[in-house]
């Protein structure tokens, strides 16, 4: 949740008379108080050499990427970059994966990241793929859990603010994308109190089974709210997909009050099954729209940006039975499925209790017409009519609600700073333990599927203040690691996070660590720059660009010296690292580069553009250290005034120099 909601979120309170016990709160606890039990250090201890027992893949927030952890020691194992440039290995600086950034709005290097969903098959996490939304500029990517790479990026248009997503059904046949903030659709020039006229939300179902081939399956058009989180049926209840809005006052200034007058919002509850029938029947329109969709080539790992004009939109009011509002208080944030598929849990961050729908009592409510009224084609149902239970005082401020598998449910409590545990259909609170501070998401090991590992419980914590040393004025967010096993939470680890964390998975490692790639083999590298030996590099001109082909491998580059480039010249360097060996990495770095270096993965090639900006001769050098010679692994590139009569030539096997002998580009 962005800081501009927490805070609204407690003026709110304020109002309610509230804020007062989430500051007693917070000041009543401080370092010297250790609350973990007394095991703890044994529960989390993972030997030297030892596995973690969990993947926990932790979404970076405003950092836009994903940290990998593993569970239960806390340890950092890889930030995947997914939606920001990441100077470490060069993601979104080198040529191969800039397409990745391209959006209608032009090439995006920033976003938000929210909310990691792991792939499922029959509603289980699988490992397959892990998913993750952009928040500010609508879109979703795809990370291949075989190389923990981002592989595809789809951009959602008609929307503002794509925050409920990328929650998945539970057979990953689509992901899911809502607008945080409804605009005119198509966005045009109105005036913005022309809200409640003008502006609309959508929700997008994105087909998300097939790697490489995202796209909007279609959208639906809803009334101007705003639509904050979402999640999908199972069981009983799958074909059907939850998301809560909030600002049903379709205010347009001042939000944390205008916005915070009604008692009750709405859960819209979607039959995409029923959508389905719809459109093949016809009832959907083609709407103009333009969007990218940008994916990996697995072959030559080059990513490719497409265009997209069109997508499917269907308004509930010509598919009757495809939307319905279930009244919620207040101001919903998280929506969460039980395990079973019948409970649909409403995280009201503005009400004081926690409420809960029956999807059974749901569906006897639609036959019965039991509704309040109708908005723009979606009836409301009425409260009590589908309303299974209210966890009467569980806290202050909750979001977010998780599942063991057990029959009990944890709900994060933002303001009171605490996760409180209750049980499912007798709706009671039966204990609660403190979060330092101000819990946002919590997660448990498949705990919003069908199968839970019930065993932790991840706090993920908004402010840190005096948990760690200091370190100036902004502290890192910090984990909490709690042992839900028993009957009694226990409190077991803190660690610090990347960024801001939103929502988190996790996955028994078992799951995913026999799948990974350790190399790629360099016979079926595609990328149309290879050099697959050391007589195989290069130079190249073709008027103003210069094409530079080298291999890497321990302890040198090759060819290593480059002569005949001006200034004025654009450089493209083609680095294969021709290593076909697991962690056997070369990098790349030239004096006066002004975009990044290149990490280069075993039998991988990535490209570097490079303007140099005057005479000289340039060293170039491995930035990975790779072996005991990795400090003789280094070259030289002569950079000759414009117009100079400097042949172009590297210094490359005798063979090679022939054939560049006959390639009319090579040389002037
Ligand atoms: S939302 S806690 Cu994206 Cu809850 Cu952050
Ligand atoms: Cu290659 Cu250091």
């Amino acid at each position: 949740m962005p800081t501009s909601r927490i805070r609204s979120t407690l003026v709110a309170l304020a109002g309610l008379g509230v804020a007062g016990i989430a500051y007693a709160c917070a000041a009543r606890r401080g370092p010297s108080q250790s609350l973990a039990a007394g095991d703890a250090a044994q529960k989390v201890y993972v030997a030297p050499g030892s596995y973690d027992e969990f993947y926990a893949f932790l979404s970076g927030g405003y950092s836009g990427q994903v940290a990998v952890y593993g569970l239960p020691s806390g340890r950092l194992l890889k930030l995947i970059p997914v939606f920001s440039q990441f100077p470490e290995d060069g993601y979104g600086y080198n040529e191969e994966t800039k397409p990745l950034f391209q959006t209608t709005y032009g090439s995006i290097p920033w976003d938000d990241s929210h909310h990691p969903e792991l792939s499922m098959t029959d509603g289980v996490p699988d490992g397959r793929w892990l998913f993750i939304n952009a928040n500010n500029t609508p879109r979703v990517a795809r990370i291949d859990l075989t190389r923990f790479e981002t592989s595809e990026i789809l951009q959602i248009p008609n929307s503002a603010g794509g925050h409920a997503s990328p929650f998945a059904t539970p057979d990953t046949k689509y992901i899911v994308s809502a607008t945080r903030f409804s605009v005119p659709i198509p966005n045009t020039d109105v005036p913005i109190d022309s809200y409640k006229q003008n502006f609309k939300g959508t929700l997008s179902f994105i087909r998300a089974d097939q790697p490489g081939k995202m796209d909007i399956a279609f959208q639906i058009l809803m009334p101007g709210y705003d639509y904050d989180l979402g999640h999908a049926g199972k069981g009983p209840s799958d074909g059907w997909f939850f998301f809560t809005s909030y600002n049903s006052e379709q205010a347009n200034t001042k939000l944390e009050e205008n916005a915070s007058q009604n008692d009750k919002d709405y859960i819209a509850a979607v039959n995409y099954r029923r959508a389905e029938e719809c459109i093949a029947q016809g009832k959907a329109r083609s709407f103009p729209s333009a969007y990218t969709h940008n994916w990996v080539d697995s072959a030559s790992h080059i990513a490719t940006s497409e265009k997209k004009t069109s997508v499917t939109m269907l308004s509930p009011a010509d598919c009757p039975g495809v939307a319905y509002y279930l009244p919620t208080p207040k101001s919903p944030h998280g929506v969460d499925v039980d395990p079973t598929g019948e409970y649909i849990v409403a995280g009201g961050k503005l009400a004081t209790v926690i409420p809960v729908h029956s999807f059974t009592k749901l569906q006897k409510a639609i036959a019965a017409k039991a509704f309040d009224k109708e908005i723009e084609g979606i009836p409301v149902l009425k409260y009590d009519a589908v309303m299974a239970g209210e966890v009467q005082k569980p806290g202050l401020g909750p979001l977010h609600t998780e599942f063991d598998g057990k029959g009990y449910a944890y709900t994060s409590m933002f303001i009171s700073s605490e996760v409180v545990k209750w049980k499912l259909g007798t709706w009671e609170v039966v204990d609660r333990i403190p979060t330092y501070y101000s819990i946002g998401h919590l997660m448990i090991p498949g705990g919003d599927s069908k199968k839970p590992w019930g065993k932790y419980l991840l706090a993920m914590n908004k402010i840190t203040k005096d948990r760690y040393l200091p370190t100036g004025p902004e502290m890192a967010q910090s984990a909490q690691l709690i042992d839900i096993s028993g009957d009694k939470m226990k409190l077991l680890l803190d660690f610090p996070t990347i960024g801001e964390p939103h929502y988190a998975q996790a996955i028994p490692a078992s799951l995913i660590k026999d799948k990974q790639i350790k190399f790629d083999k360099l016979a079926e590298n595609k990328n149309p720059w290879v050099t697959r030996s050391e007589s195989d590099g290069g130079i190249t001109r073709s008027g103003k660009r210069v094409d530079i082909k080298m291999i890497a491998i321990r302890s040198h580059f090759a060819p290593d010296n480059f002569d005949g480039v001006e200034v004025g010249d654009t450089v493209v360097f083609h680095v294969t690292n021709i290593e076909q060996d697991w962690d056997i990495l070369h990098g790349f770095a030239v004096l006066g580069m002004n975009n990044s270096e290149l990490i280069l993965e075993p039998g991988q090639t990535r490209s570097l553009r490079w303007v140099p900006t005057g005479p000289g001769v340039y060293p170039f050098y491995c930035t990975d250290f790779c072996s005991a010679l990795h400090q003789e692994m280094q070259g030289y590139i002569r950079v000759s005034p414009a117009g100079s009569s400097v042949k172009l030539m590297a210094n490359v096997s005798k063979k090679a120099q022939a054939q560049l002998a006959n390639d009319p580009g090579a040389r002037r």
